[in-house]
């Protein structure tokens, strides 16, 4: 090896290193200093459940151990959060998850909201719900868009969403406006920015992620599409502040779905919303620098630490097999 193609070797195995060292670092930073914002994008949001802390009796899937008699629940492709503690049924309030939401499309439009879910009690009925509450950034209730003045729990800051399938995972989540008002679960939002919080209520339901969509989107309940988060170094714009840029005029219509309201089942409909969503969600997506929206699971991190990692040290031997010739 002569002197001038060591030194070229060299140069690049210090690029390389110093090309890493920095994603590693950008990584670090993003990892300190983003708290996760769950954007909608094309009138779709996406959560994994597991995004928030853990907190009192939840426990992280792995640790999980169906009661006796229980199914046992297939692998979800991700982690989920079981509810761990003791049936809660008139306490809500313990074990609060928290996710912040933002809304992009300035119109109010109705988003079907779906945790999915699994419950492995022999009685259906049984161990298949949680508290859910919604506030807008002003802290100002969101009642379900199908609970009615009237209902028991209208107003209420904590309602029960329920499933009605057990033994697999699947999307069926109700509100349970009163005794005798049950409705697939939805909410009506404009642009802003919103807290969802979730509450233990029955002992061993178990949350994969959540999703918030209009009806007619494609991945409504697409349990691979990867979380919606909102770039970290872009916060969510201010819709009192009319100098910024990131909110956009959309004249185009949206509104109800004609879902069945007594369905316990979700069904994504014919109605869409997506074309009337693009412009307004179109910012998100060519400013997004967290680099999770477009891959599943969030992976492309990895990979790419992964690939870089190979790099270096497929480079840092092969200098090293050269010096010695
Ligand atoms: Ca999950």
């Amino acid at each position: 090896m002569t002197k001038q193609n060591f030194s070229k070797t060299r140069l690049l195995a210090y690029f390389c290193s110093g090309l890493l060292c920095c994603f590693i670092w950008t990584e670090i930073v993003h990892a300190q200093t983003c708290d996760p914002i769950f954007a909608e994008v094309d009138g779709l949001v996406v959560a994994q459940i597991e995004s928030a802390p853990l907190v009192d009796d939840w426990v992280l899937s792995s640790q999980w151990i169906p009661p006796v008699g229980h199914s046992t629940p297939p692998d979800p492709g991700s982690e989920y959060y079981v509810w761990n503690g003791p049936d809660l049924f008139s306490s809500p309030g313990s074990g609060i998850l928290t996710y912040t939401i933002n809304i992009q499309n300035p119109q109010l439009l109705t988003y079907n909201f779906r945790i999915r879910n699994y419950h492995g009690d022999p009685d259906s009925t049984e161990a298949n719900d949680v508290f859910v509450s919604v506030k807008d950034a002003a802290g100002v209730i969101v009642n379900p868009s199908v609970c009615l003045p009237g209902d028991t729990h209208f107003g209420d800051e904590w309602i029960k969403v329920f499933s009605s399938t057990a033994h697999a995972w699947n999307w069926a989540s109700s509100h349970e406006c009163s005794g005798s008002s049950k409705h697939s679960a939805k909410y009506q939002l404009s642009q802003g920015t919103y807290t969802l919080r979730l509450s233990g209520r029955s002992h061993g339901f178990a949350m994969d992620r959540f999703h918030l969509y209009v009806n007619g989107h494609a991945d409504a309940q697409n349990p691979d599409v990867a979380e919606t988060l909102a770039p970290c170094d872009d916060p969510p714009p201010d819709p009192d502040d009319p100098t910024d840029d990131d909110l956009e005029d959309d004249s185009s219509s949206g509104g109800e779905d004609g879902e069945g309201d007594t369905s316990s089942t979700p069904q994504a409909d014919s109605d869409t919303d997506s074309a009337s969503l693009q412009d307004a969600t179109q910012a998100i997506m060519t400013t997004q620098s967290c680099g999770t929206v477009t891959v599943p699971n969030g992976k492309s991190s990895k990979f790419e630490t992964m690939l870089l990692f190979f790099l270096l040290v497929s480079l840092l031997f092969s200098l090293r097999r050269q010096y010695r010739s």
